[in-house]
């Protein structure tokens, strides 16, 4: 009751909308969404503009055009004394219950793992304009988000579009553009050993098999799916990898190019962080709204990827400081807004032990940008480095963010005791 008297509020005040203005987010759940609800509206003739920001702060305050009529969605809830008379969609922890806000927490959802922004941006999106093939990015949020696999709920509801197929497979990414040796050498969490970051047993893993190596695990037959499939399990099963997490529920867009990004919703949702974390989230939002900007998006992504590939060197060759609890790699030359990924791709390739989270910092003007990463056999120990974050950064920072990755921003003269507090939180954490 109380999901469809809020729907039908935020949807009526939607419609009486003049010359609204869309902020969203620029990771790819809020270019998703973003695109969803620009999408929706255009579909309406409501013309509206879109302005994605890094985030809703001070530092950002000042750009946003108060006196329109704004819609914010994967943000606001935050700053509810700067949104409170403007349209929210959002899944962050909210503050207050404004009229206009529709939010996953107050609707009874577990927003950080059950739905994301743009997910209840279609919910709002078929309550406006009925079903659309804005049912695939609807999905795409979700997977850049980590919602929960299965998806359950209301996440379920642009499963039920042609525009989304469900499907069972190896959750591993690249199914859609990678040749399956590239695949299997990048498989991480979970990790196999023998396969994982081992490119020459690749090949041999797949000779074996009589499995050509340069087809993508989508292009290959039923009948080599299953072999590869059952021959993966069998061999992670006896090195105690946890065979479970490596075969599930994903979803492809059919209605996308073969061989693209945009078929697999993972690697869709890759492709639109990489337009958002290089300086081009409208390129993100052409994706989702359906323009012509497939080429230029894959230029941001071969960017992202060398950029990201640079960053691992200087961890390799620079190394971690081991704390206590976690892994310390305090970067040069990492951009603010990558080094948190790095931190990810060196804890699930095992670059560095998998056993403890990582934190990294990156300088960022007048102090640090803290990222954390954790993997799913961390969060089964108790670990969370969401409210780790939020709890480390009270009174000298600004923390937050999901239980398996989340961030920080520390002032200078802050940083050794927020480092110090962060010990102690995790120790708490998996005692
Ligand atoms: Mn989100």
């Amino acid at each position: 009751m109380v999901f469809r008297v809020s729907l039908e509020r935020v949807v009526k005040r939607i419609r009486e909308l003049e010359d609204p203005l869309v902020v969203c987010h620029i990771d790819a759940d809020g270019l998703s969404s973003g695109g969803i609800v620009k999408k929706t509206l255009d579909t309406l003739d409501m013309k509206p503009e879109v302005m994605p920001i890094r985030q809703l702060d001070q530092t950002t305050y000042d750009d946003i055009p108060w006196d329109r009529n704004l819609i914010f969605v994967d943000l606001g809830s935050g700053k509810p004394e700067w949104t409170r008379s403007h349209v929210v969609i959002d899944h962050h922890q909210p503050i207050q219950k404004p009229p206009y806000h529709f939010n996953a927490h107050d609707l009874g959802i577990n927003g950080s793992r059950e739905i994301s922004a743009s997910g209840l941006s279609y919910i709002i999106s078929k309550e406006l304009i009925g079903h659309s093939e804005l049912a695939g990015p609807a999905v795409v949020g979700a997977m850049g988000d980590r919602v929960k696999v299965p998806l359950k709920g209301y996440s379920k509801v642009p499963l039920e579009t042609k525009w989304v197929k469900t499907v069972k497979g190896l959750r591993y990414y690249g199914r859609e553009t990678r040749p399956i040796s590239l695949m299997l050498q990048y498989a991480s969490d979970p990790f196999i050993p023998g396969i994982s970051s081992e490119r020459s047993q690749c090949y041999k893993f797949l000779q074996d098999l009589k499995i050509e190596h340069s087809k993508t695990y989508h292009s290959l037959s039923k009948d080599e799916r299953t072999k590869l499939n059952d021959a993966l399990i069998k061999f992670a099963a006896k090195r105690g990898v946890p065979v479970h997490k490596m075969m599930g529920e994903y979803y492809i867009l059919p209605a996308m190019p073969k061989g693209s990004e945009m078929r697999d919703a993972n690697e869709f949702s890759t492709l639109l962080n990489a337009c958002g974390r290089h300086d081009r989230p409208e390129i993100g939002i052409g994706l989702v709204t359906g323009e012509n900007v497939y080429e230029e998006a894959k230029k941001l992504l071969r960017i992202h990827r060398r950029l990201l590939s640079r960053g691992m060197d200087e961890l390799r060759v620079k190394g971690t400081e081991e704390r206590k609890t976690y892994h310390l790699f305090i970067s040069d030359t990492i951009k603010p807004t990558l080094v948190g990924i790095v931190a990810g791709i060196a804890l699930s390739s095992r670059v560095v032990d998998h056993r403890k989270p990582i934190i990294a910092l990156s300088k960022d003007k007048e102090g640090w940008k803290v990222s954390g990463r954790g993997t799913l056999e961390l969060l089964d120990k108790g670990i969370n480095i969401g409210l780790a974050m939020r709890e480390a950064s009270k009174g000298i920072g600004e923390g937050g963010g999901h239980d398996v990755a989340a961030g920080a921003f520390v002032p200078d003269d802050h940083i050794k005791v927020f480092l110090n507090r962060l010990d102690l939180i995790f120790r708490r954490q998996t005692s």
